[in-house]
């Protein structure tokens, strides 16, 4: 039998799209389907780089705004050794937010060039899939309140929709969108079906360098 790796499936989208919920739901699906599966988001809170953004996420600290980015992006390399292991261990990870929510959310602030916010993140392990998770700031609200985390303001949220919109246009990205408006289920479909596809053709293939 020849070796398959894991692949690297990203979900991305604005606040309360169902990013979180599609995560869990996927992976059930793929361990259902007899396949090796896990969850990774970001930031991931647990490591001492990840307590200090969430400190600064939940306004008990300031950072001044390119170190709290260049602390974003050290939470993701910080779990590129672990990254990798997974996917050789032929465990495919299913990420909460990646580098995609880093240069959306720190060029939705003044005086940051997507491109500057870029080259932190340039080489990380490339996702084989991104699925962006679209749902308008109407049905968003219906959702549910914001709560009082620090980049949980409508205005703000906006631009970094706007900033999503131009990050998509990367065609060095698979890029999915999903009509994350529909119901839990209906989503959770096309979600595991893109997946799916996605694990038959990438796991043959080299795992590649985001950006690079
Ligand atoms: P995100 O991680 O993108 O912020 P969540 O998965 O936490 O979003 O979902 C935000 C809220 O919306 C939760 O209360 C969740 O139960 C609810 N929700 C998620 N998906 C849907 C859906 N398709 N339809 C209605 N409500 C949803
Ligand atoms: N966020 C997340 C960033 O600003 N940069 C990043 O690189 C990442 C991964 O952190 F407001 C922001 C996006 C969001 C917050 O919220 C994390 P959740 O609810 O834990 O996803
Ligand atoms: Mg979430």
């Amino acid at each position: 039998m020849t070796f398959r790796r894991g692949v690297l499936i990203v979900l991305e989208g604005v606040d309360r799209a169902g990013k979180s919920t599609q995560c869990a739901r996927l992976v059930q699906a793929l361990q259902q389907n007899g396949r090796r599966a896990e969850i990774i988001r970001f930031p991931d809170r647990t490591t001492q780089i990840g307590q200090l953004i969430s400190s600064y996420l939940e306004k008990k600290s300031n950072l001044e705004d390119h170190t709290v980015h260049l602390l974003f992006s050290a939470n993701r390399w910080e779990l590129v050794p672990l990254i990798r292991e997974k996917l050789e261990q032929g465990i495919n990870l299913v990420v909460d937010r990646y580098a995609f929510s880093g240069v959306a959310f720190t060029s939705a602030k003044p005086g940051f060039s997507l491109d500057w916010c870029k080259q932190p993140d340039v080489g990380l392990p490339k996702p084989d899939l991104v699925m962006f998770l679209q749902l308008s700031p109407e049905v968003a609200a219906q959702r549910g309140q914001f709560g009082a985390e620090r980049y949980e303001i409508s205005s703000f949220q906006q631009t970094v929709q706007q900033r999503f919109e131009e990050i998509r246009n990367d065609t060095s990205i698979n890029w999915k969108v999903i009509d994350a408006s529909r119901s839990i289920e209906e989503v959770h479909t096309d979600i595991k079906s893109a997946s799916e596809k996605t694990i038959d053709v990438a796991q043959h293939l080299p795992v590649g360098e985001l950006w690079r």
